[in-house]
């Protein structure tokens, strides 16, 4: 091929602005936003996500990957037939958390998306660097444990059927792999493209970026020009998580397409992989989902405030979410 010859569009022919090796398909910035929104969609109708005429409440962080997923599902609404609300939690993580928020209320308002916002420091009084500090556990399994917990308690108040995570491909197949590497094998099943609700106080869980790379999310962000953070958390430490991320990456460069092909398969055996022991259990202080008799949150906030909060937090979440 001569080199010199301008590279085209696969779709219209105009010059290309990306070349996704994966799909072997050259793009003009119009015909990847169409090929991603293309992705969701067809995401999202593969692992049957969404039902017609549901509530979905979209968790948004701020950052490229919810921003993404927000964009594409607010454009699926009258196709797919359903109501898209949003939330995003301030963590109070300084430095971070009030760029985050400011961009996450920014993207609603350019999606028309109706949205809500819980901030941990005004809910609990601590942010996570000083929950994590008088608890002692690190930041990051703090965060994920809050994160979990006030998103699910925020979708059983404002009564959706599902959430949806910003999750991207490759996120999902270093966590695939480390559990795996761990036998953590009942986590896996909790990682795939959708899991189930349970008796209303446990809110299903939809994954519309199952199939769509990281780099395709800033990209997409950038082309429609919608902000979104690119700093990352300062409380972000490297993990055996980034060395896995490494050999991933390793092999999509030797066979483009082959995380995607693993998370399909992941997606198609995950029948296979071991339920939990237990049925899904209620918390006793606060009725949330729970492993043992009192759910991670109120043991967390009776460590960290003598008085677990639970139960105090499901009235002042109702209040909050309830304009959405
Ligand atoms: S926000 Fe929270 Fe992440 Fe920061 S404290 Fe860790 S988990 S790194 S996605
Ligand atoms: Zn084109
Ligand atoms: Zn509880």
């Amino acid at each position: 091929m001569n080199p010199l010859r301008e590279v085209l569009c696969s779709r219209c022919g105009n010059p290309a602005a990306i070349y996704l090796r994966y799909a072997r398909l050259n793009f003009c910035k119009e015909h990847f936003l169409d090929y991603i929104l293309g992705r969701v969609e067809n995401t999202v109708r593969r692992y049957r996500m969404i039902r017609s005429g549901s509530r979905i409440l979209a968790a948004i962080s701020g950052g490229k990957d919810s921003s993404t997923m927000l964009l594409t599902l607010s454009k699926l609404t009258g196709k797919l037939d359903f109501d898209l609300v949003a939330l995003h939690i301030d963590l109070g993580i300084d430095g971070y958390s009030s760029e985050a928020r400011s961009i996450a209320e920014e993207v609603c308002r350019i999606t028309g998306v109706r949205y809500a916002i819980l901030d941990l420091e005004d809910l609990v009084g601590l942010n996570i660097p000083e929950l994590s500090r008088k608890i002692r556990r690190p930041p990051c399994s703090v965060c994920g444990a809050v994160k979990r917990y006030l998103l699910n308690l925020a979708g059983v108040e404002v009564g959706v059927d599902t959430v949806a995570l910003g999750h991207h491909l490759d996120d999902l197949a270093v966590y695939i792999v480390k559990n795996f590497l761990l036998q953590n094998l009942e986590d896996i099943r909790k990682l795939g493209p959708k899991t189930e609700g349970y008796d209303g106080f446990l809110v299903g869980r939809i994954r519309p970026l199952y199939e769509v790379y990281e780099r395709d999310t800033a990209l997409y962000a950038s082309f429609v020009g919608i902000p979104y953070q690119s700093m990352e958390c300062p409380l972000h430490s490297m993990g055996v998580e980034d060395r896995i991320r490494t050999f991933l990456d390793g092999m999509e460069e030797d066979s483009p397409g082959f995380k995607i092909a693993f998370l399909r398969s992941i997606a198609r055996s995950i029948p296979k992989y071991p339920q939990p022991q237990s049925e899904v259990r209620r918390c006793s202080l606060c009725g949330m989902p729970s492993q043992s008799g009192i759910c991670s949150f109120c043991r967390m906030t009776m460590r960290a405030l003598g008085k677990p909060l639970g139960l105090e937090l499901r009235g002042k979440v109702r209040e909050i979410v309830s304009k959405l």
